[in-house]
C-alpha cells in the first residue's frame, strides 16, 4: 500500500530544526513550519508569509516576514509524557501531533488550506484522565525573526473573535490575524501583545479554530473546510503523483518531494516565484534564485503550466528592477537579481558572509558577477515554450525580457583584438567557491543561448576542452588537484565559509556544486554521451555538493551515459534532503537553513528525465529509460501543450500515451 504519512514518535525538543522543515504545511501565501503547538520564537517557530518583504531595524536589506502564530496551544502545567507523535499526511498536508501526558491526552491537527489562501484551520481535542486540566490556545506575537523584530505598532481586539494586528518596521505593512473558536473561553489573556484563550476542562474538548491572515474570517466549519482543501489536493496530484514500483522508499522520498513543492506553488498570485527555502522562514532572504527557473520549472511546466507562467511573469514584471542593476554596473539591458525580491530588488549584499573567525563581513561576488542569471531565466523561459507551446507570453514581455538580457551579455562582454568571439571576464559560475573567474564555461553557454534567443549575430567563446575535459574556467585545470577529504581537513571551523580568496577551496580544484555538469545537462546535445561520462568521471570526486542543487545534476546525466546506479544515490539525497534533515545550516555565520525545494525539484527531474529519460526531439516528447535495478517501473502524467498524456516506463518498455 502507498505510503502518504511521514511521523516520529518520541518527544524530541530539540530536533526542532529539522522537524520544522520536515513538517512544514503551506499553500503558496502562507508556510508554517512543522514545529509543535508549544513552542516559541526560541524553538523557530514561523508562519511565513510569500511576497512580503521589509527591512528589520538597522538593517540594510529586506527580507520575509512571520506572522504572529495563531496556532499556538499548551497544556498549562504540562505534566510528563507518556508518549508522542508528530506527523504529516502528504496526501494533503495535514499537520498532526498525538501527546499521552499523565493528565491528559492532547491531539491537535491544523493545516493551511488550498480553497482559501488566506486561511488557515485548527482542531484540537483534549482528554483529561481525571482531574480537570487547563488548556490555552491562542495568537502568539512573540515570533522568530533572525535578524531583528519586524513587527511593531500592535493592536489586539476581542470580542467574539482574536484579532492581532501590528506593522511592519520599515515600511507600515499591516499584517492581520484572526481567529475564531467554535467554543466560548473560560477566560481570554493578554500577555503583552498576544491573546490567549484559556479553558478549563473537566472532560472530552473540542476546538475549532478558524484563523485568517490579512484578511477577513470566512464562513464554515473545520470540516467544511478541510474538505474543500482536501478536493484541491486530489486535483494536484492526480495531474503530478509520479508512481515508482519496486521500491517503497524511493516511491514516498518523491512523493514527499512533490508535496513540498505543491505547498509552496503561489496559486493565489497572478506573477510570483518560490524562495530559495520555500516559505520556511526567512533564510536567504525569501529571495528568489535561479533554484525556480532551473531546478523547479520542469515540475510545474510539466504538471501545471499556470502556475510555471507564473514564474515568467514574475520575471517579466521585475525588469525594471534587473535593468536598473544593469544600469548600476554601468551595462545596457536586465541584470537579474542574483537574491531577487519584490520589484527585483536584490536582496544579496557585497557582503553575503560572515567570517567564523572575526564575525565580520566578507566580500562575496554573488551579486556583481553571478551573471548567468539572466541566461538561466531566457533558458527557462525557453524550455516553458518548447513544452507549452505558449508563445503568448513572448508577445506579453517575454520577447522584451529575452532581448534585455541579449542586451546585457553583448554590453558585459569583451573581445581580444583580433577576435571575433564575446568573452566574460571577472565572473562567478555555479560553483561560487571561485569567484571572479574568467570564461566559465557554463557562464558563456547560457550567455550564447540567450544571445541567439533573441537572434543576434555574435558568437560566445565556447568551452575549452583539456584531453576531453572542460575546463570549468580558464586557469582552473592549473589549481591544486587535491582531494575532497583533504581540503575538508584543512577547515579550521566546522562553519568555516570554503569559499572567498582566504576559504580552503578557492586556490584548488574542489567546486561546490555541478558547474560544468550542470552545463552538459541543461544543453544535451552539445555534448556526447561519452565527453559527459569523463566530465562526470573527472568533476564528480572533486565536487563538494555543498550546495542542495548539485546531487540532482550529476544523476541526471549520470541516467544519460547509461549509469542509474550511480544517480540512485544522488537521487535519494536530493528526494531525502528535508525528510532526513541534517543538511548545511551555515555559510560561515550566516544560517541557512531551511527546506530545499530545488532539491524536491531536481528529484522531480531525476525521475522524470533520468529514469524515464523524458526529453523534447524535434518538438515531440520521446523517452529513453535508464531504470535504476531496484525500481520496477515509474509512471507520471504530464501535460505537452495542452494534451494530457501518461508516461509509462519499466526494464522493457517505454511509452507516452494521450489520455
Ligand atoms: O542558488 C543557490 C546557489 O546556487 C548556491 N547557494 C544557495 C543558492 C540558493 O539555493
Amino acid at each position: 500500500m502507498e505510503k502518504w504519512i511521514i511521523t516520529r514518535e518520541g518527544y524530541e525538543p530539540e530536533e526542532y530544526t529539522d522537524n520544522g522543515n520536515r513538517f512544514l504545511i503551506g499553500n503558496g501565501l502562507i508556510g508554517v513550519r512543522g514545529t509543535l503547538e508549544e513552542y516559541t520564537a526560541d524553538k523557530m517557530v514561523a508562519i511565513n508569509l510569500a511576497g512580503i518583504y521589509d527591512k528589520a531595524p538597522g538593517q540594510t536589506w529586506r527580507e520575509p516576514i512571520n506572522a504572529p502564530n495563531a496556532f499556538f496551544a499548551k497544556l498549562e502545567n504540562q505534566s510528563s509524557i507518556l508518549s508522542h507523535k508528530q506527523s504529516l499526511n502528504i496526501a494533503f498536508g495535514l499537520h498532526s501531533r498525538e501527546t499521552d501526558y499523565e493528565n491528559a491526552t492532547l491531539r491537535i491537527e491544523r493545516f493551511c488550506s488550498m480553497a482559501e489562501p488566506n486561511i488557515l484551520c485548527q482542531k484540537i481535542s483534549i482528554t483529561p484522565k481525571g482531574k480537570p486540566v487547563t488548556l490555552i490556545c491562542g495568537i502568539d506575537s512573540e515570533i522568530w525573526d533572525i535578524n531583528g523584530t519586524h513587527l511593531t505598532d500592535f493592536k489586539t481586539s476581542v470580542t467574539d473573535t482574536l484579532r492581532v494586528s501590528a506593522l511592519t518596521s520599515e515600511q507600515r505593512i499591516p499584517i492581520t490575524v484572526t481567529e475564531r473558536c467554535n467554543r466560548t473561553a473560560d477566560e481570554v489573556r493578554e500577555i503583552r501583545s498576544s491573546l490567549f484563550r484559556v479553558f478549563n476542562v473537566k472532560e472530552k474538548l473540542v476546538l475549532e479554530r478558524i484563523i485568517a491572515i490579512n484578511s477577513e474570517l470566512t464562513p464554515g466549519s473545520y470540516d467544511e473546510k478541510l474538505s474543500a482543501h482536501k478536493k484541491i489536493w486530489e486535483r494536484l496530484w492526480e495531474n503530478s503523483e509520479v508512481k515508482i514500483k519496486g521500491d517503497d522508499k524511493a516511491a514516498l522520498s518523491l512523493r514527499y518531494s512533490l508535496y513540498h513543492l505543491h505547498s509552496i506553488a503561489p496559486r493565489h498570485a497572478d506573477s510570483l516565484s518560490i524562495p530559495a527555502r520555500g516559505l520556511s522562514g526567512q533564510t536567504y532572504k525569501g529571495a528568489i534564485f535561479w533554484d525556480t527557473e532551473v531546478f523547479l520549472m520542469p515540475f510545474f511546466t510539466l504538471t501545471e503550466p499556470a502556475v510555471a507562467r507564473k514564474f515568467i511573469k514574475y520575471r517579466i514584471n521585475t525588469l525594471g528592477g534587473a535593468r536598473e542593476k544593469a544600469a548600476e554596473y554601468g551595462f545596457d539591458g536586465a541584470f537579474f537579481a542574483w537574491e531577487s525580491q519584490d520589484g527585483g530588488v536584490d536582496g544579496c549584499t557585497d557582503f553575503n558572509v560572515v567570517d567564523v573567525f572575526t564575525n565580520r563581513p566578507v566580500r562575496t561576488y554573488f551579486r556583481d558577477k553571478q551573471i548567468h542569471i539572466s541566461g538561466d531565466i531566457v533558458y527557462a523561459l525557453g524550455k516553458y515554450i518548447d513544452w507549452t507551446g505558449d508563445k503568448n507570453i513572448l508577445e506579453n514581455g517575454g520577447d522584451e525580457l529575452i532581448r534585455a538580457c541579449a542586451d546585457f551579455y553583448r554590453s558585459r562582454a569583451y573581445s581580444r583584438p583580433g577576435s571575433d568571439k564575446l568573452e566574460f571576464t571577472d565572473v562567478v559560475g555555479p560553483d561560487e567557491y571561485h569567484e571572479r573567474v574568467y570564461n566559465n564555461a557554463f557562464t558563456n553557454r547560457i550567455a550564447a543561448y540567450a544571445l541567439e534567443k533573441a537572434g543576434y549575430d555574435c558568437k560566445v567563446r565556447e568551452p575549452i576542452f583539456k584531453d576531453g575535459i572542460v575546463e570549468q574556467f580558464d586557469g582552473y585545470f592549473n589549481l591544486e588537484d587535491v582531494s575532497l577529504a583533504e581540503v575538508r581537513s584543512r577547515l579550521k571551523h566546522p562553519r568555516e565559509y570554503w569559499g572567498t580568496q582566504s576559504g580552503v577551496a578557492f586556490s584548488t580544484q574542489i567546486i561546490k556544486q555541478a558547474d560544468v555538469i550542470a552545463l552538459m545537462h541543461l544543453f544535451q546535445d552539445d555534448f556526447t554521451d561519452d565527453i559527459v561520462k569523463n566530465n562526470w568521471e573527472y568533476y564528480e570526486p572533486r565536487t563538494e555538493h555543498g550546495s542542495s542543487l548539485s546531487a540532482c545534476m550529476y544523476a541526471l546525466t549520470a541516467c544519460r551515459f547509461g549509469k542509474p546506479d550511480l544517480a540512485y544515490p544522488l537521487f535519494m539525497k536530493s528526494a531525502r534532503s528535508d525528510l532526513d534533515g541534517g543538511g548545511k545550516s551555515w555559510a560561515g555565520n550566516v544560517y541557512i537553513g531551511g527546506t530545499h525545494p530545488a532539491a524536491a525539484g531536481g528529484a522531480y527531474m531525476i525521475a522524470t528525465q533520468g529514469f524515464a529519460g523524458l526529453s523534447l526531439q524535434d518538438g515531440q516528447p520521446v523517452l529513453k529509460p535508464s531504470l535504476p535495478e531496484q525500481i520496477e517501473s515509474i509512471k507520471f502524467p504530464l501535460i505537452f501543450r495542452g494534451k494530457h498524456m501518461h508516461v509509462n516506463v519499466t526494464h522493457d518498455k517505454a511509452e507516452i500515451t494521450q489520455n
